[in-house]
């Protein structure tokens, strides 16, 4: 089934879905069944000092690299706009973490305190794939006359080319 069709398709039994639920007056039935990953409904504030970045998820991530910093809280929001069975779980294997990512249903993932490193997610069958960038927190900053640092090693001289 092409795009459009099932788009057309779920758009009208989305309409035949309303329709239905206003008849019984039980719209409420509809409104709060939500998916076992959780979406905007079933997500919790944002916690404090707490970055939110979205990935859209559409034959790809994006964005595919996502920095943040070492001790910073990280929620995602995954936006899925594709229909491919390849993007419908994305999986974070160092974070022992995996999500169903519905068509068009944002799922929030809040992401525990990172250590300072890479951390890849990809989609259950490793064939898209992004990654958390934490970067270790600045140290204070040194004293204004902490002048230039001392060069580790001297550069080592360039032999002169023999002439011909
Ligand atoms: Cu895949």
């Amino acid at each position: 089934m092409s795009n459009l069709m099932s788009n057309l398709m779920s758009r009208r039994s989305l309409m035949l879905l309303a329709s239905v639920s206003a008849s019984l007056a039980a719209p409420a039935a509809f409104a709060q069944r939500s998916d076992a990953a959780g979406t905007d409904a079933s997500a919790p504030p944002l916690p404090a000092g707490a970055r939110e970045v979205e990935v859209i998820v559409d034959n790809a991530y994006s964005p595919s690299v996502i920095e943040v910093t070492e001790g910073e809280p990280l929620r995602l929001r995954f936006v899925r706009r594709d229909y491919s069975p390849c993007s419908r779980e994305v999986v974070f294997p160092t974070l022992n973490v995996r999500r169903m990512l519905p068509t068009n249903q944002p799922v929030v993932i809040d992401l525990p305190a990172l250590s300072v490193g890479e951390h890849p997610f990809q989609c259950w069958m490793n064939m898209l794939r992004g990654r958390i960038v934490v970067r270790a927190r600045p140290a204070a900053a040194p004293p204004a006359d902490a002048g230039a640092p001392a060069p580790s090693r001297p550069a080592p001289r360039a032999r002169p080319r023999p002439r011909r």
